[in-house]
């Protein structure tokens, strides 16, 4: 199936050949956004097809609306948006030729608990929003072309699957790609934590030649075991094969299959600057017919934190500098197309960032595509988020969720770092201590992955002592916004590295905005929760803090809080319910923020020049500062097309003119720089001047 969706994004291998038939699961599904009775024999269970109920199309979630317009709009339901079970139904359309074949169903992405039935016989369970899972369903098929599935989805909250809190609506539904494939009768096994079953490790890596271990998991239903060939290839990103090996397979049952590969003169992945890719792929054969394919991306490439050198790639220094994302977007929740996540990894790559954390969970695996291919480093964490349940089932839940991430993205080269917690032991939820649950993860992480480091995002307030328990230490830190000054990262920063005694990253650091709303004048910290959030503190906030962050040598990574503005409908701020707006681009993606400039100038070398507060009119004040972004050499400002002087960007790329007077009505400001290359322009207008 990877193979296909490969081949779809034109990622495949020249010649390359899908022997899996995999068919997306995209329309025609009913949905019921209730329960229905247990009791099969009920009516309601013989006719799904009771009205009301609606046709909708996977990706889907049912809190698109009530799960971002704040709890007043919705008074009756607890948090403010539906969560509860659902149910979804779908005819199978299986072709009359996987009668002898190997059927499985794999979901991306269901939130929180789904329950799936073939032909009303329940299938399977899994618990967690944010992993994938497959079931194998051969046994459950009439193949008589009336097979259907139904799935009960619930985003109730579960005391036992993680997270128990958050800053985050949970959008309940099928929210990622659903698909059924069929392999032959021995296959590369889909169904172990949701994962390729084929596992990439670099053994050893010199100029000459990279060694590569490829795992692969068989699971063979058949008897014939003994002549049973796995070929495995490895072309570069030219559709060259360079490693090529054919072997045979022993053992029946579920068994698992090593061969060592050679790649002769390797081509590094090296982050933004070169992502170079090669792909592997494992063929199941017998007597020449083929039973099935898979094709993994392969990055060559090491990943580290050095306490004193921080992150290296490839034994390398390599300044982290970038964003948090969380997967969702207005009028859409969590159930994102194609064509989203492409936008969202265009702009974070168009300001210039180079790693993104993919907070507070595991997010799409095309998500990771995009990384992989545009070299962009990822911190992926599992959603253990402010609290942990003391029950044996909930660390059991969290071993799987973070089993399923490890697993799944395993030879995704983008991923550089596995996330083991996010500020636990604070919020309403925290009754149990964390630290034995992190200590576990730390250890099972390690166990499947020694290869990538663990990092984790501590509370300021309230770290204890977990954040020496992963590899390296990461904190999130809001000085001028919740508390304190934009001038007290420095300070801060200092005592958490003595902590650790080496490099920390800083996993958040934001403040929220709204870019209709300014402030003229003395900037003063907004009231947090507040109702204005005007962008003018925003855009201070991060010049402070960035001027703290950069080239500090006490850091191995930053992460901007966050990159997009995000649905939490228990906040009612900033004028808007239902949102975080600490983002630098507003959540339809239809407005850049100032900050979303202020970053371009400093991280993506393209010449650009921006004025800052162009938003902010009309304004009342005629002694007014103008504030350019840019990384040119010089910038030349006029107003009214009169010069005001030229200034050079300082040390991150700010250039100021402090007292610039505007005319009553309008006023034209206009910088050029980049010897009149580049000009931004933009209208104040001076509206009942005040001194
Ligand atoms: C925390 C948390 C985030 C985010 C942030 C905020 O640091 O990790 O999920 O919500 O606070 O905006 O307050």
């Amino acid at each position: 199936m990877r193979a296909v969706l490969l081949a779809l994004l034109g990622l495949a291998p020249v010649g390359h050949c899908a022997v899996r038939e995999v068919v997306p699961l995209v329309e025609g599904w009913k949905f019921l956004r209730r329960d229905i009775a247990p009791d099969q024999n009920a009516e309601e269970w013989r006719n799904f097809q009771t009205p009301p109920w609606e046709v909708v199309r996977i990706p889907h979630t049912w809190n698109s609306e009530d799960g971002s317009n704040g709890l007043a709009a919705d008074p009756n339901l607890l948090e403010g948006y539906y969560r509860g079970p659902a149910w979804y139904e779908r005819a199978m359309p299986i072709p009359p030729e996987w009668r002898d074949r190997r059927v499985f169903v794999r979901f991306e992405g269901v939130s929180l608990v789904a329950d799936v039935l073939i032909n009303r016989v329940p299938v399977g369970q899994h618990r967690g929003a944010f992993g994938a899972f497959c079931f194998e369903v051969t046994p459950y098929l009439k193949f008589d072309g009336k097979d259907a599935m139904r799935v009960r989805v619930d985003n109730s909250r579960a005391f036992d699957v993680a997270p128990l809190s958050g800053d985050f609506t949970i959008f309940g539904g099928i929210y990622r790609p659903v698909e059924i494939f069929s392999t032959g009768e021995a296959c590369i096994s889909p169904t172990f934590f949701g994962s390729p079953g084929v596992f990439l490790t670099i053994r050893k890596m010199s100029k000459e030649k990279a060694e590569v271990e490829v795992k692969t998991l068989i699971s063979t239903e058949c008897v014939d075991v003994q002549n049973i060939a796995v070929e495995i290839e490895i072309k570069n990103a030219e559709g060259v094969v360079v490693a090529k090996k054919n072997e045979r397979i022993a053992k029946a049952g579920a068994s698992e299959h090593k061969a060592a590969m050679e790649i002769p003169a390797p081509r590094l992945w090296r982050g933004v600057a070169e992502p170079y890719l090669y792909y592997a792929t494992v063929r199941l054969s017998r007597a020449g017919e083929m039973l099935d394919e898979v094709t993994q991306p392969l990055g060559l490439r090491t990943v580290a934190i050095d306490k004193e050198k921080g992150f290296l790639l490839n034994g390398e220094p390599y300044a982290l500098h970038g964003v948090n994302r969380h997967q969702e977007r207005a009028g859409k929740g969590w159930a994102l197309s194609k064509a989203d996540h492409d936008e969202d990894h265009a702009l974070i790559r168009e300001m210039g960032a180079n790693t993104i954390r993919l907070a507070h969970y595991q997010q799409a695996e095309y998500f990771h595509d995009l990384s992989d291919r545009f070299g962009i480093i990822t911190w992926e964490e599992v959603p253990l988020v402010d609290a942990v349940s003391a029950s044996p089932e909930f660390l059991a839940n969290a071993r799987q969720q973070l089993q399923e991430m490890v697993y799944q993205n395993y030879n995704h080269p983008s991923v550089a770092m596995w996330g083991i917690f996010n500020e636990l032991d604070c919020g309403a939820m925290a009754t149990a201590p964390a630290v034995p649950v992190v200590e576990d993860l730390q250890k099972l992480a390690k166990q499947i992955d020694p290869t990538r480091p663990t990092v984790a995002a501590s509370f300021r307030q309230n770290a204890g002592t977990k954040h020496r328990i992963p590899d390296a230490a990461a904190w999130n830190i809001y000085p001028g916004w919740y508390s304190s000054s934009p001038n007290d990262a420095d300070g801060w920063i200092v005592d958490f590295s003595k902590q650790m005694d080496g490099r920390i990253g800083i996993s958040e650091y934001g403040a929220g905005a709204d870019p209709e709303q300014f402030q003229e004048g003395d900037l003063v910290r907004p009231v947090h929760n507040g109702a204005r959030h005007p962008q003018e503190w925003q855009n201070h906030f991060h010049e402070r803090l960035w001027a703290q962050l950069k080239d500090n040598p006490h850091l191995f990574g930053t992460w901007v809080w966050a990159m997009f503005d995000f649905a939490v409908d228990k906040r009612n701020e900033g004028g808007i319910p239902g949102l975080n707006d600490k983002g630098l681009v507003t959540r339809d993606r239809k407005t850049k923020k100032d900050t979303f400039y202020f970053y371009k100038a400093n991280w993506n070398p393209e010449p650009m020049v921006r004025i800052a507060s162009r938003a902010a009119t009309p304004r009342t004040k005629a002694i007014t500062e103008v504030k350019v972004y840019s990384n040119c050499a010089e910038v030349k400002l006029l107003v009214n097309g009169k010069s005001a002087g030229r200034a050079k960007p300082d040390a991150i790329k700010v250039c100021r003119w402090p007292d610039i007077a505007l005319q009553p009505g309008r006023n034209t400001i206009q910088a050029i720089a980049a010897d009149e290359k580049l000009s931004d322009i933009c209208e104040l207008t001076l509206e009942n001047p005040k001194p």
